[in-house]
């Protein structure tokens, strides 16, 4: 921000925060400025082209090391098709946030062949060939085609810049949340966790998740490449030059894993790199009542009893900064909230969960234990002098805990034994950009302040991710056996292993509606799987029909959560009226309907990395469509993203598709009429959906060769559980329906399965139901004919 805007803005803070805020968000911006001023890290760095040149290499069986003079670089084969490439400079050392970006590869059973040829070293890995020139440049052909060519790189200590040239049609997918279309050609985007203040919508960048990996594909083939460096950095997505990316970050090392294939191959052999995703437990697939703020116990315990009242179904409601004391984190305001543990009683009762708000600065107050504690410890964030950076944020001047250090994770994760302690079953991390509140410029900590493994400059995108790493570990010790909840609105790649992200401080607009479904679905291509969004937008009070289109999305979305901003009109779902509620009430019946099959699709997801939501092109390689979305495997939806929209005109992936609703079946080009109580959902042939009505059952939708996996568990980190493994075969016009359970939990109990819409002739009876109770076994069902397609 300009310097000029600073007496607006000042006025601005007094009105909101205080003028103490506002001298405090004055001085230290100014404070921020000194310091890097004065420090190496603001000075502009050169980088000279080197002339490289092979000089020497080395051949083993899965790695390959090239001496280029200037530098060096290893290229590994980590596992089939997934390489890791580090160029390195002499002298330079390994970073010490290294071995937190990536998990470590033990075994490696996989080999290449390597040649030395006149021009270089040719890397031949079957189906994948890679070309090292003598000057640095690299080309990677798959199956005879030429993917990508990079060129020699640019490295010097303070600076990288990777450029490549791509193919002139491929899609490319990744970096993160981006609030910009789904297919990122022609965009650049900027590698900093960054609050966009106030709220945002289509168009800025950056906003709170940046994540260095990139997916380049053309049809179904490309790759897919991740940076090890959480370095401030930009990403040229073919803006600057047409066909050319170009990555560049402000330090640390060029490292990077590249991996080939397809969509799911890439999104698979990734998370093999930054960790697979985490299970969270079942409860959190239900709907979540949030809001800015409910300010005492009896707004909530009223929230509450209006969702008993309209018997309507509720897991959890947030509680916002404002049940804390005076915004000291780890403390409850005595008046407001005197009871938590007698309120978070009362509500399990009626089975909804706390989940409370926490942010990670610390109030600088000399009274107040924590800040004692940091203190103490030296667990804070640091000036070039080693003392405490203090920065103001809603509770005035406050220290920010560094993260990186594994000390002060341990003293932060053993805080959460408040939540414990207070009946607490979820926390939600908010600010941890971090934010610090400043009258210009960047609204986080000096760059050249210091964290333990590194300068902020380079632990700033890691923030979050440290934070959520000490607060997971600290909930797992402190609720003993059960998983836990956790939700963050920063991070970086790892978060997936502890936590939900939401899009943060949206507007309310149909705009912004429109641009969640690709800022989630890229979210889910860097590898961030468990997702969701302000219902209704955060910042402002959305018409009825907003909400009612926003809440049909959200019910589509791993995570189901309404919340909204200060100041703006309700939003609990009694606030629209008879007709509205009616909406909203199907739809979260349908939701807890569907968590079966939600839980079954996280576990596919933390075995495999496949993200829960998915663009139709993950399993469609040749459509590409940034309105609709898959959940799983098998639901494919088309929220209503428009205003006024009355009729949609739907191309369906090919093959048959039952309506969600009716089971009618469709295939090709339809037309939707979409009133306000309806989106169209479409169910894939051959599924099978675990749903939940009072009793488990199956729904079968049956024709097409498939295989599901059911998964239940009791939230234990060592659950008990239980699987059913579903395989599907059409054969001629029968068709064999396998099973089998597994699993450690007690006993093999009897499954239900639905047979959906069309009539079949079973093996045992003609009923349209079936019940089986044998641990394996197979049900042949002779398909006789399509019922009527009727709406
Ligand atoms: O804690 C207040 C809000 C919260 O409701 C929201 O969800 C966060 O994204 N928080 C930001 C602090 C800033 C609000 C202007």
């Amino acid at each position: 921000m300009a310097r000029g805007n600073v007496e607006g803005k000042f006025e601005n803070y007094k009105t909101i925060f205080g003028v103490e805020i506002a001298k405090e968000s004055l001085s230290y911006a100014k404070k921020r400025d000194e310091l890097d001023k004065a420090s190496p890290i603001s000075r502009r760095s050169q980088i000279t082209k080197r002339k490289m040149g092979l000089r020497r290499f080395e051949i083993h069986s899965n790695w390959v090391m090239m001496d280029f003079g200037s530098c060096t670089l290893k290229v590994s084969l980590v596992q089939e098709y997934l390489l890791s490439f580090v160029w390195s400079l002499e002298g330079e050392s390994t970073p010490k946030y290294r071995k937190d970006l990536s998990e470590e590869f033990k075994s490696n059973p996989a080999h290449f062949r390597v040649e030395h040829e006149h021009n270089g070293i040719h890397i031949d890995a079957g189906r994948l060939q890679i070309r090292i020139r003598n000057n640095g440049s690299i080309d990677y052909e798959i199956n005879g085609e030429l993917i990508r060519s990079d060129l020699p790189p640019l490295i010097s200590n303070r600076k990288l810049v990777h450029e490549s040239r791509i193919r002139p049609k491929s899609k490319l997918f990744g970096t993160g949340e981006r609030a910009i279309p789904l297919d990122l050609r022609g965009n650049r985007v900027t590698m900093w966790n960054h609050d966009p203040n106030g709220s945002y919508g289509p168009g800025i960048d950056p906003i709170y998740i940046s994540i260095p990996q990139i997916i380049d594909l053309d049809g179904e083939t490309g790759y897919g490449i991740e940076y090890m460096n959480p370095s401030k950095g930009t990403i040229d997505l073919c803006k600057k030059e047409k066909n050319l990316l170009v990555v560049e970050f402000s330090s640390g090392q060029l490292e990077y894993y590249i991996t080939f294939g397809n969509m799911q191959e890439i999104l698979e052999r990734l998370s093999r790199v930054t960790g697979f995703p985490m299970l969270p437990p079942r409860w959190s697939f239900g709907f979540h009542q949030s809001k800015y703020s409910y300010i005492n116990a009896k707004q909530i315990e009223d929230v509450a009893e209006g969702f008993k009242r309209y018997n309507l179904k509720i897991s959890a409601i947030h509680m916002d900064i404002d049940y804390m004391n005076g915004y000291r984190v780890f403390t409850t305001n005595s008046n407001s909230f005197p009871d938590i543990k007698g309120l978070s009683e009362r509500l399990k009762k009626q089975g909804i969960r706390l989940v409370s708000i926490l942010d990670p600065a610390v109030k600088w107050d000399e009274d107040y234990s924590i800040f004692k504690e940091v203190m103490r410890i030296h667990g804070y964030v640091k000036d070039p002098e080693g003392g405490p950076i203090g920065a103001p944020v809603w509770a005035g001047k406050s220290v920010f805990p560094d993260y990186s250090s594994e000390e002060t994770q341990r003293w932060w994760g053993s805080l959460y034994s408040f939540f414990e302690t207070n009946g607490i079953s979820g926390v939600w991390h908010d600010m941890n950009e971090p934010v610090a509140f400043t009258l210009w410029g960047d609204n986080s900590l000096p760059l050249s302040s210091i964290h333990e493994k590194g300068s902020h400059s380079e632990i700033h995108n890691l923030y979050a991710l440290f934070m959520a790493k000490a607060g997971y570990e600290g909930l797992v010790r402190a609720a003993n056996e059960f998983r836990p909840f956790m939700l963050s609105r920063s991070g970086w790649s790892g978060i997936q292993r502890y936590s939900f992200v939401w899009t943060g401080d949206t507007e309310s607009t149909w705009e912004e509606l429109k641009q969640t479904v690709s800022t989630i679905l890229n979210l889910s291509l860097s590898g961030i799987p468990y997702t969701g969004v302000d219902i209704g937008g955060f910042s402002g009070t959305p018409t009825r029909s907003l909400f009612l289109r926003w809440f049909q999305l959200g019910a589509f979305l791993p995570l189901f959560r309404v919340h909204s901003a200060k100041g703006t009109g309700d939003r609990e779902p009694w606030t629209y009226g008879e007709q509205a509620l009616e909406i909203v009430r199907k739809f979260l019946e349908l939701r807890y309907s569907m968590i079966p099959y939600w839980y079954s699709v996280a576990f596919e997801s933390h075995q495999t990395g496949h993200p829960l939501i998915r663009p139709i092109s993950y399993h469609f390689p040749q459509k590409f469509d940034d309105n609709s979305f898959m959940v799983g495997e098998s639901i494919l939806v088309y929220p209503v993203l428009e205003e006024d929209t009355k009729k949609m005109n739907i191309e369906l992936p090919p093959g048959k598709w039952y309506s969600l609703w009716d089971s009618r079946v469709n295939e090709g080009t339809i037309e939707e009429t979409v009133d306000e109580s309806y989106i169209p959902v479409y169910i894939r042939e051959g599924s099978v959906i675990p749903r939940e009505n009072g009793r488990l059952h199956f729904d079968i939708y049956p024709n097409g060769n498939f295989s599901f996996t059911f998964y239940q568990d009791d939230d234990r980190l060592r659950p008990k559980f239980r699987t059913i493994e579903f395989v599907g075969k059409k054969v001629g016009n029968r068709f064999v329906l396998e099973y089998r359970q597994g699993g450690n939990a007690d006993g093999n109990e009897e499954i239900l399965m639905v047979l959906k819409d069309v009539e079949y002739v079973f093996k045992k009876n003609n009923s349209n139901e079936l019940s089986v109770s044998n641990k394996e076994g197979s049900i042949e069902i002779i398909q006789k004919k399509s019922k009527e397609a009727s709406k």
